[in-house]
């Protein structure tokens, strides 16, 4: 019988061989060669590289989710979003214009939007909120709001875990801010919070591609190992954009 691990990679390897046929163009020079997939030519919508190797975020997520993750689940969410949108005034607009504002896309093709776009906003922004040697405690004006909030940051750290572990099915669970308060969040599937009007600050991919491999069902081990990987400047940076919400 077919381990879960053995059932995980065999279904990436699958949506790797799809993605690796569909895509024909070679890359360019600007492209770094990671960027097999699901990149500039296919579509409007392409995925940044990583800025950070694989195994920069080892041991607390290994390589072999990070490059199944980004490579096969991300470009699968662009690539479907590139075959879906196809109204010039839509496409014209940035990923995050398009997620707060799924009303003007017609409605045929709406959910798929909100699923495939949602997919390449969450998955853009946290690759961002991780880095090699990150973790600790926020500084500046987000760790008074987090403070003011939650009492202390071991308080917060808490509360998050506790909403990341016990999400039910997949989702993200997020810190947000609509430009005046912060929240702790959850959200089903690929739904993003700016959907809602409110900035992610730091997010959990809590869907078992992101963490299966390495951690199986100890979902607490996998949110406790992930603190230390978040990147705090970049949530700090988010927390101040977040003004322009308002
Ligand atoms: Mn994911």
């Amino acid at each position: 019988m077919m381990t879960r691990r053995e059932a995980l990679k065999k279904a990436a390897i699958a949506t790797v061989a799809c993605a690796a046929t569909t895509v024909l163009t070679p890359t360019t020079k600007a492209e770094s060669p990671r960027m097999t997939f699901a990149t500039t030519k296919g579509g409007p919508f392409w995925q940044s590289p990583l800025a950070y190797a694989y195994d920069a975020l080892e041991p607390h997520i290994d390589a072999e989710t990070m490059q199944i993750h980004h490579d096969v689940h991300h470009a699968g969410y662009v690539a479907n979003l590139n075959k879906t949108l196809t109204d010039p005034k839509v496409l014209s607009w940035p990923i995050e214009r398009i997620l707060r504002n799924l009303n003007a896309v017609s409605e045929d093709v709406r959910a798929a939007v909100r699923n495939y776009g949602g997919g390449h906003y969450n998955h853009t922004i946290f690759w961002k909120m991780m880095k090699k040697n990150g973790g600790g405690e926020p500084q500046s004006s987000l760790a008074r709001a987090i403070e003011q909030k939650y009492t202390s940051f071991g308080a917060f750290k808490d509360v998050f875990t506790k909403a990341a572990t016990e999400q039910f099915g997949s989702g993200w669970t997020w810190l947000t801010s609509d430009g005046k308060d912060i929240r702790i969040e959850t959200s089903a599937n690929q739904d993003s919070p700016v959907s809602e009007g409110r900035l992610p600050l730091i997010g959990i991919d809590m869907w078992e591609h992101a963490y299966y491999l390495k951690y199986q069902n100890k979902r607490v081990d996998y949110v406790n190992a992930w603190f230390n990987v978040v990147d705090w400047g970049y949530a700090s940076e988010r927390y101040v954009d977040a003004e322009r919400l308002v």
